[in-house]
């Protein structure tokens, strides 16, 4: 079968390959033609995709989702169901993981299945039952599928050994194809490509949606399973830079350490960083020191508050205490640091949400990101908040960062994004600051696209 699998237009400054479009496309290419479309990339909005779809004229089209690219994934299935109703449309991702019964509901008219969890082991079966035109789905893991009008939801099912799924399909992804920043910022080298080296976290976040997918427990790929696909990237594709996207790459010290010993003695050339954070109680001296010495520019950290209260409430399991001693290690060790910071959570105060203003501020921090809290789908946060009903209704069209969909009880809409919008001030207004800023920028080409963001920036703030 033509299958297409399809990463969704946003209006995101990310430009960055799907590892998961990937991981699938390699566990059904031996049997299906597979291509693999990146909306945001190729420029396909939703205005342009029924006629992608006509042209292109796929049997399959599935949709990776997350919770902001809904708008995109309602427009898109119409589209196709427009284009030709004998087409099969799936999504899987983050939100369906989260709501598959709701999604099943509220498409119902346009969307034939969802995935709940990794599809790996699932996608194929279903592609087979697809093909033999058999209709059992009861044992596809993972499966959202419909009979007589019911929705149904398989157990879904996670790969042990990671090694098994290969590596994502990089020659129908093309990396080298992507733009300079593909996390919306900075870089040191080009061309760039993410890659995994584990897959779930244990923590208990109460913001974070990412177990939804990957589960608690942690799977590690063998080291040199990961060194081969770096070897293949750097001298088949000319990859120079490697982003490490895994919740947490440092969760095993001992697991890091060792990779990143083996990959010092190959000798790549290669600069890397790990621009989605690790956790500051997962790193220590040496792993610091291997880490620099491997080509390691830039080392983002999930600090989140600047409140120990709102560190509790999130249940991130670390102090500003440590927060600060964690930090001077990275500073002494010669890393630079970028924070990521929640403002807005449930039972913050306009005094916490300056608190932790002023907190970024104090810290050697090259950059900072300060992001107006969301309730993920699936998070244990958002859990509460419709257990005690103060999210009633969703309006996932305001899904996103710079929108505050929620707003803590206390203060406005307009407050929330008035402190955002002083968060970045204080923290980027500042001489040193913005000196790092302008000799970390690589090209004119690299200056006009951050010089555009900005904009935006200012547009949407
Ligand atoms: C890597 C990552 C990114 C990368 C994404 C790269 C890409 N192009 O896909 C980058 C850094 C760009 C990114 C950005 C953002 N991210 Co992100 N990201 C992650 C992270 C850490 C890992 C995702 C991943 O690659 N997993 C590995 C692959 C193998 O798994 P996967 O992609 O989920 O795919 C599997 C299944 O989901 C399923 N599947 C996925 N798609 C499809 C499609 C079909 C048809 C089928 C059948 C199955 C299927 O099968 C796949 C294989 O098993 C997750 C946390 C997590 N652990 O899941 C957060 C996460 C997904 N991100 C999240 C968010 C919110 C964002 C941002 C909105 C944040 C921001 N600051 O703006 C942006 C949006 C960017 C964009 N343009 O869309 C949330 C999503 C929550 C939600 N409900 O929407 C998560 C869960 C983290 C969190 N905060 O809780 N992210
Ligand atoms: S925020 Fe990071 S450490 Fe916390 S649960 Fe999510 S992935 Fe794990």
């Amino acid at each position: 079968m033509k299958i297409l699998l399809v990463k969704p237009y946003n209006i995101s400054d990310h430009i960055q390959p799907s590892l998961g479009l990937g991981y699938l496309a390699t566990a059904i290419r031996d049997k299906h033609s597979v291509r693999i479309l990146d909306c945001i990339k190729e420029g396909v909005n939703a205005k342009k995709f029924g006629a992608f779809i006509s042209k292109y004229k796929p049997d399959v089209v599935g949709f990776q989702c997350y919770t902001f690219d809904l708008s995109f994934v309602n427009k898109a299935l119409k589209a196709v169901r427009r284009a030709d109703k004998d087409i099969i449309t799936m999504v899987g991702g983050p939100h369906p993981s989260a709501m598959p019964e709701e999604m099943m509901d509220v498409f119902k008219k346009y969307l034939d299945f969802a995935f709940v969890g990794e599809a790996e082991s699932g996608l194929p079966e279903l592609l087979d039952i697809l093909q033999s035109r058999k209709k059992d789905y009861s044992k596809v893991p993972g499966l959202a599928w419909r009979s007589g009008g019911e929705v149904h939801i398989n157990p879904k099912s996670a790969v042990d050994d990671l090694d098994k799924l290969g590596m994502p399909a990089w020659d129908l992804i093309l990396p080298e194809k992507y733009p300079e920043s593909q996390h919306g910022a900075f870089f040191k080298q080009f061309p760039i490509a993410p890659i995994m080296v584990t897959r779930g976290c244990p923590f208990p976040c109460t913001f974070c949606a990412g177990s939804i997918v990957a589960g608690r427990k942690i799977r590690r790929r063998s080291i040199d399973h990961v060194l081969s696909e770096l070897t293949y990237l750097n001298k088949k594709r000319g990859i120079k830079e490697f982003h490490i996207i895994d919740d947490n790459f440092t969760m095993d010290m001992a697991y890091a350490k060792e990779f990143l010993k083996k990959l010092k003695s190959m000798n790549l050339g290669m600069t890397w960083s790990v621009p989605n954070g690790v956790r500051m109680d997962t790193l220590d001296r040496e792993l610091l020191s291997l880490m620099k010495e491997t080509g390691l520019y830039m080392v983002s950290l999930g600090i989140e508050s600047g409140s120990d209260n709102v560190l509790k409430l999130m249940k991130k399991g670390i102090t500003t205490s440590q927060i600060r001693r964690s930090v001077h290690m990275i500073h002494k060790a010669g890393i630079d640091m970028a924070g990521f910071f929640i403002i807005g959570y449930p039972g913050e105060t306009k005094d916490t949400i300056r608190q932790t203003i002023n907190f970024a501020a104090r810290l050697p921090l090259k950059r900072a990101n300060f992001f107006t809290y969301l309730p993920f789908p699936g998070s244990e946060s958002y859990r509460e908040l419709k257990r005690t009903k103060e999210l009633e209704h969703v309006n996932w069209k305001r899904f996103y960062f710079t929108n505050a969909a929620y707003v803590p009880k206390g203060m406005t809409r307009q407050e929330l994004k008035k402190l955002h919008r002083a968060a970045f001030a204080k923290f980027y207004l500042r001489p040193r600051v913005v000196f790092y800023q302008l000799m970390s920028i690589q090209s004119l080409r690299h200056f006009m696209f951050l010089f555009k963001r900005f904009c935006r920036w200012v547009v949407f703030n």
